[in-house]
């Protein structure tokens, strides 16, 4: 399947879709003008739907933005002016935008067709993510309305009602998801793709559009409080909050929302109960009035939600506001009781946790065999095999870190001075994992620069900034013209492989978008002029397929530039050009290589050092996996006996 099918599916079609091909599909079935956004998981799909279809549709504009606060702006802009914007990021991205989604949620476009919708994906478990974020905790700071679905269906119908709302109340809305709802995949009802069009008349009147001391006090006070009260009344008269009847006598009830809500009714199915559930899809304001009804008819309530406990604490509040002496049961209640392990605050939920919660929570009611069997049950789940995320066979990266290894310790003995690495956001951050090793502090995307000029200046070590081409322009830049402005002794590694590789392979505004779909139109940024432009010492290297000394030209590289640091107590940029692997094999047949068993001598350099994935020894030979290879030829360069060589046909 194509992403760029989903303009071509009908009315009334039913298409297996992702939750995120959905929030796409959901956004043109309200007439989206533009769309940006920055990728990250669990989100980046969108981007690619929108990259996919733009020349096709009707759209006015879709980009994926140099950082998350670009692309908000961008779409604030057009929102202003009267569109019909989305923008898309990951959790954290939305720290990134942060900045001008607070002043926008405080502004009132005046244009009627203005609406603007922020998909933010988290990821419970963080599972592709250096943190575990709970986005929801902004929305008390923002102020604006939030959805959230539960599944793929839901996706496409919350995003049209988020436009819906943005556009009634006039302020921003966001949608929230998280891993396993944008990535989850089901049967989706269409509905009619539809052109809004731009109106050719608009106002961008600066009392509504400008945050400004001078209007400030007055639009707080007028529109955003006014609006968010507009706004709970939608919430508390809203279908997305639902209750599902159940047993009319049940003295428990549950309160839950978005995936969260299949996982409670696999638990009633499993342990064969019929608890009503209030199920909250409108999640902010929170539908005090409808959640106290609710309370009002148990003697227990269970709330189930992902990640913090962001429903919890206010059903608690709700409670105690209408002195309702119900007991609330949820994560923070589990997490800081002696039944921490039954739920926890911390990590991913699934059926399995939610049944056993439950099922203590009703364990007067539910046999104790069936509660035995649900706690081995959780004990096999947690035996899954844990392991380290690697990078691909023939990645660029490892190459640069294998280099890295080969050095820091000579420096280290030949100076008598510490080497800290600063690491970055990427696909280089698994440098830091065994064997190699390279992080002494890892932050946020952008933050390596910075944080090596904080230890530089408190210590005569070496410091060693370790980021991508990709992370450098989200973020990276002003930390190295505060650097070069300061004159700071630090060496900066930029790891230019052409793409953002971690999220699958995604443009930035370095990429070369020639063959990249939907790009073609895009100017190339060239990284060496804008480093230069800095005044910043750049040296450039690139990985020429032929030349058969790069690695040793690369060690050399970073030696003598080290060495200029120290010495010459200068900033040295090192731009390291060596293409993400994944792209190179889309273009260039593989050639492979083989191991000659006579000459190795099972030195493990290749298996054990540079860690290739694609390099296996078992009993009795290193071998090759000609499955795995991807033709970088760093083995072969690298083998002190000569042993690897290209396969002769
Ligand atoms: C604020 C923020 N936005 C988005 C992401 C998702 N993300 C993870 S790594 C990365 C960029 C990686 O690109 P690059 O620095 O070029 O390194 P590569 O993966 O290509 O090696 C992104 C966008 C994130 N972690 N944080
Ligand atoms: S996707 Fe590219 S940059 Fe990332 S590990 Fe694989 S080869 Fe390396
Ligand atoms: S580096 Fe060469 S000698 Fe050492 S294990 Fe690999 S193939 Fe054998």
């Amino acid at each position: 399947m194509n992403f760029g099918d989903i303009l071509n599916y009908k009315k009334g079609e039913r298409q297996f879709l992702l939750g995120n091909e959905a929030i796409a599909r959901g956004a043109l079935e309200s007439g989206i003008n533009v769309f940006t956004h920055y990728p990250g998981t669990p989100s980046s799909e969108i981007g690619t739907v929108f990259n996919a279809v733009f020349r096709k549709s009707a759209l006015n504009w879709v980009e994926s933005s140099i950082n998350e606060k670009v692309a908000i702006e961008i779409a604030g802009g057009a929102y202003a002016r009267g569109a019909t914007a989305m923008v898309a990021m990951k959790n954290v991205g939305l720290n990134v935008a942060s900045d001008p989604l607070f002043a926008l949620s405080t502004s009132k476009p005046n244009n009627p067709n203005s609406a603007l919708v922020i998909v933010v994906a988290d990821d419970p478990q963080a599972h592709s993510s250096a943190v575990e974020m709970d986005s929801r905790n902004y929305l008390h700071l923002f102020k604006i309305p939030a959805l959230e679905p539960s599944d793929p269906q839901e996706c496409l119908e919350f995003t049209k009602r988020a436009f819906e709302i943005s556009r009634e109340l006039k302020l921003p809305t966001i949608l929230r998801t998280v891993t396993m709802v944008a990535h989850a995949r089901s049967n989706v009802l269409l509905g009619e793709i539809k052109t809004n069009g731009l109106l050719e008349e608009f106002s961008l009147s600066k009392e509504v559009n400008v945050a400004s001391r001078l209007y400030f006090i007055d639009l707080k006070d007028n529109q955003i409080y006014d609006r968010m009260n507009m706004a709970l009344k939608l919430s508390e008269e809203s279908p997305l909050n639902r209750i599902i009847k159940g047993d009319s006598t049940s003295q428990l009830g549950i309160i839950t929302s978005g995936v969260s809500y299949h996982y409670v009714k696999e638990a009633i199915d499993y342990l064969d109960i019929s608890t009503p559930i209030l199920k909250l899809g409108f999640i902010h304001p929170f539908p005090m009035k409808k959640v106290i009804k609710f309370l009002k008819k148990f003697k227990e309530v269970f709330v189930l939600e992902e990640m913090d406990a962001f429903i919890e604490n206010q059903v608690l509040a709700v409670a105690q506001i209408a002195g309702i002496r119900t007991k609330i049961y949820g994560k923070a209640y589990f997490h800081y009781s002696k039944e921490k392990s039954l739920l926890s605050l911390v990590g991913e939920l699934n059926p399995t946790k939610v049944t056993l919660a439950l099922s203590h929570i009703l364990k007067d009611e539910i046999s104790s065999s069936l509660i035995r069997d649900l706690d081995l049950k959780i004990q096999e789940e947690l035996v899954t095999v844990k392991r380290l995320p690697v990078m691909c066979s023939g990645c660029p990266h490892r190459t640069t870190g294998y280099a890295l290894s080969q050095l820091v310790n000579k420096i280290k003995s030949s100076k008598k001075l510490n080497v800290y690495f600063h690491q970055d956001i990427g696909c280089y951050t698994m440098l830091s994992y065994p064997p190699l090793g390279f992080a002494n502090i890892k932050y946020c995307m952008g933050s390596s620069i910075a944080t090596a000029q904080g230890v530089a200046h408190t210590s005569n070590d070496l410091n060693i900034s370790i980021i991508g081409d990709g992370t450098f322009l989200h973020s990276g830049i002003p930390a190295l013209v505060n650097a070069v402005h300061n004159k700071t002794p630090i060496l900066i590694l930029i790891l230019d492989n052409g793409w953002i590789g971690m999220t699958g392979q995604q443009p930035h505004p370095g990429s070369n978008t020639e063959n990249y779909e939907g790009g073609e139109y895009k100017e190339k940024i060239d990284l060496e002029k804008l480093i230069n432009g800095t005044g910043a010492n750049v040296s450039v290297i690139r990985h020429d397929y032929d030349d058969e000394q790069y690695f040793q030209s690369l060690k050399n590289l970073i030696l003598g530039k080290s060495e200029e640091v120290l010495e010459k107590h200068t900033l040295q940029v090192v731009l390291i050009k060596d293409e993400c692997i994944q792209k190179v094999i889309k273009r260039r047949k593989p050639e492979l290589r083989i191991i000659n068993q006579e000459m190795c001598t099972a030195c493990g350099l290749c298996y054990n050092q540079l860690a290739c994935p694609a390099i296996k020894r078992d009993a009795v030979k290193v071998m090759i996996d000609m499955n795995s290879c991807s033709d970088c030829g760093i083995c072969e360069e690298i083998c002190p006996s000569k042993a690897i060589s290209r396969e002769v046909e």
